[in-house]
């Protein structure tokens, strides 16, 4: 289920309109994560407060918001272009690849909040499968 071009033009006019937005709709699919999914809690365990919209919560949405912006910028070669985040995921902080999936539903969720108008059914489904191919990517390392 490779990105197709339109695909790729959907994602990249899409994100062009998230812009100085990236930060909120991370702080909230982060404390969405959280909250709908407490398993995912176990990787946080080392931050003090992982209520939703918490200063640890907003510095993550935030971090996790550039890896997107960068897979983004990388979408003719997201394997390649995040294998360091991968090792990262894989092999230090051993995440789970079925957390990859749950961020991602929750980052359209806001998404869809957020951007009401312009998450039309079309961007709905580069979206998804942008961020599947992104979880696909991340979890390379695993293989
Ligand atoms: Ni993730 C650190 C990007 C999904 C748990 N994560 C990062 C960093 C980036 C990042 C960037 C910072 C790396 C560095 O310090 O150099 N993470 C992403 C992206 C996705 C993702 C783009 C998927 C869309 N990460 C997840 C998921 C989990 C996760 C699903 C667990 C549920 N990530 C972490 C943890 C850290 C992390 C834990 C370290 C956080 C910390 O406090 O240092």
């Amino acid at each position: 289920m490779s990105l197709t071009a339109k695909d790729k033009e959907a994602v990249k006019g899409f994100w062009g309109k998230v812009g100085g937005k990236a930060d909120a709709v991370g702080t909230d699919a982060i404390s969405r994560m959280l909250v709908v999914y407490p398993q995912t809690k176990t990787y946080f365990s080392h931050w003090k407060d992982i209520s939703p919209g918490s200063a640890p919560v907003k510095k993550h949405g935030k971090t996790v918001m550039g890896g997107i912006a960068d897979a983004v910028a990388k979408i003719d070669d997201i394997t390649g272009g995040l294998l360091t985040l991968s090792e990262l995921h894989a092999f230090t902080l051993r995440v789970d690849p079925a957390n990859f999936k749950i961020l991602s539903h929750n980052i359209l969720v806001v998404m869809a909040i957020m951007f009401p108008d312009d998450f039309t059914p079309e961007v709905h489904v580069a979206m998804d499968k942008f961020l599947a191919a992104l979880a696909r990517a991340l979890s390379e390392k695993y293989r």
